[in-house]
């Protein structure tokens, strides 16, 4: 499949009522002025502007693509698709199509799944995207079942406008209240489509339908210790190969069992050479750890070496990109944020282990069986909006990155273990462990977990940063969540470019207010 990096990673879209003149509520989408490329969105590279006239609303959009723009989106018979990302399951879901010409782009394709299957189409994908369907008087604006590529929308009477970052819409007219959806903090009437949801808009009215096309399943299933394994490993190999294609692949190592499962499983199914980059700063790192699985499967390794000042400095380019206001997640992107800016282009295809802590209870430091699965069922029931997935943390660099653990039969296989196959004989993800014994080196299968946010020193360097400032101790927790919200509001509310914003001046407001007792 893709060769290199999906045809579009973001857009921003407005589908209006009188055939796209706006009605003055919202002129030309701001990106699609040339004069001002970078004024949208954080993710990087080239902006090409769609129109689409199919009869009925008409649709324009700012496609963020790579250089086949036209191959993010399709049209037939009045009905446009604009897609961001791609699919992992071509394959199963051409042979849905019979014996028509095979659709040749994801667009193409998910256009011919809806023309058979209407909404009901998303329910048969497993990819990484955002999507816009334009369909007569009607807008589908669908996330994928992780909501792994997040999707904005904002809606009144005559307009409905989407975009895979809400700072795209923060010159939007306030929106309808949507309530299936999630409101944006400070963007009134900018709403965040839920993942696994395709909203159903009503252009005229701005009325809005939600349906469901995944949830996380709360049954657990009974295997034997060899038939999980087995499963385990099939499925994250397939996962990996979907991701995979011919060009040279970059997994972000820290080896951990999560990433080094992931850049063993392209390793052994590749001839071609596969690189690996390790992160660390000068306060910690995991390097000789990542070299031990790098040197076994002779991979073609780096190590960058972020200086803790400017991880710290960072702090803004990471809610720019992942438009997150939770402090513990931004914890685990900021350092892949540094990572990523290091990493000089052109745009790479990136996988990660990311994600598989969560529907393995690997971040529960917890023996007990009961506990574990609590753990997994709160975590599966509020990843939502957390945007911890987001391609744009590598976009900002003009990267893709994909997260196989979080590909969606992987996903559904790891929720579904009882929690005695993922805490066993005294480990914990034993099951991940178990399926990768032959591909990585006994002491990576057997390392215990450490996490990204730890290893780089990164929560305790934050930390340091607010006690230094005069924070006491026991409101570090708090402190780091205002520091986030201060952040979002400047980078994305006020739409201003994270290099403007410096952490040390977000600090220190955030301390003194705590000292005053405003907060
Ligand atoms: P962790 O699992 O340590 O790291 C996530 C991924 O980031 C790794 O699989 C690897 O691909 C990359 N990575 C980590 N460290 C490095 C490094 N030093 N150099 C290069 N790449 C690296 C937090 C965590 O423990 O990260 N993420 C959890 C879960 C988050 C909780 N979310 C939630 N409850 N909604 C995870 O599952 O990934
Ligand atoms: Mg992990
Ligand atoms: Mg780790």
């Amino acid at each position: 499949m893709a060769s290199t990096l999906p045809a579009a990673t973001g857009f921003l879209a407005a589908v209006q009522c009188d055939g796209g003149r706006s009605p003055g509520a919202f002129p030309a989408p701001r990106g699609a002025d040339p004069a001002a490329p970078g004024a949208v969105f954080a993710s990087a590279g080239p902006r090409a502007v769609i129109k689409a006239r199919p009869g009925g609303p008409g649709l324009d959009a700012v496609l963020l693509h790579s250089g086949a723009p036209d191959a993010a989106h399709a049209h037939r018979r009045g009905r446009t698709v604009l897609l961001a990302g791609e699919l992992y399951n071509r394959d199963e879901l051409l042979t849905l199509l019979g014996a028509q010409a095979g659709p040749v782009t994801d667009a193409d394709l998910l256009l011919a799944l809806v023309d058979t299957y209407d909404l009901h189409a998303f329910r048969l994908l497993n990819g990484r995207f955002a999507a816009v369907v334009a369909d007569g008087g009607r807008v589908l604006l669908a996330t994928d079942h992780a909501g792994s590529v997040p999707l904005y929308v904002s809606a009144v009477p005559g307009t409905v406008l989407a975009a895979t970052e809400a700072k795209a819409l923060r010159t939007a007219p306030v929106g309808r209240r949507i309530t299936a959806a999630r409101r944006v903090r400070r963007l009134p009437g900018t709403h965040q489509v839920p993942a696994g949801t395709v909203l159903e808009i009503g252009v005229a009215t701005a009325d809005c339908t939600d349906h469901r096309t995944w949830a996380p399943t709360p049954a657990r299933r009974i295997m034997a210790e060899q038939e999980a394994t087995e499963a385990v490993r099939l499925a994250l190999d397939r996962a990996v190969r979907a991701r995979t294609g011919p060009d040279t692949p970059l997994v972000v190592l820290s080896g951990g069992i999560d990433s080094s499962s992931v850049a063993a499983l392209t390793a052994h199914h590749r001839t071609g050479p596969v690189d690996t980059v390790s992160m660390g700063t000068d306060l910690a790192d995991e390097f000789p750890q990542a070299r031990v699985v790098a040197e076994h499967l002779g991979s073609a390794h780096r190590e960058l070496t972020v200086h803790t000042d400017d991880l710290l400095r960072r702090l803004p380019h990471a809610v720019w990109a992942a438009e997150s206001l939770d402090p513990d997640i931004i914890e685990y992107l900021l350092p892949l944020t540094a990572l990523y800016l290091r990493l000089e282009g052109p745009g790479r295809r990136i996988l990660t282990g990311y994600g598989a802590d969560i529907p393995l209870g690997g971040m529960h430091r917890e023996n007990r069986l009961p506990a574990l699965d609590t753990a997994l069922a709160h975590d599966m029931a509020t990843f939502d909006g957390l945007n911890e997935m987001t391609p744009v943390l590598s976009g900002i660099a003009g990267h893709w990155s994909t997260h196989p653990f979080w590909d969606r039969e992987v996903l559904d296989l790891l929720v579904s273990l009882e929690s005695g196959l993922k805490r066993r004989h005294g480990r914990d993800k034993w099951v991940l462990r178990a399926a990768m014994t032959d591909l990585l080196p006994h002491e990576t299968v057997t390392r215990p977990k450490l996490g990204v946010h730890e290893g780089s020193g990164t929560t305790s360097s934050f930390s340091r940063l607010l006690t230094d400032a005069g924070v006491p101790g026991d409101r570090v927790h708090r402190a780091k969540e205002l520091v986030v919200q201060h952040l979002f509001d400047r980078v994305v509310v006020d739409g201003r470019h994270p290099d403007e914003v410096a952490t040390a001046d977000v600090v220190q407001l955030v301390a003194d207010a705590l000292e005053h007792d405003a907060l």
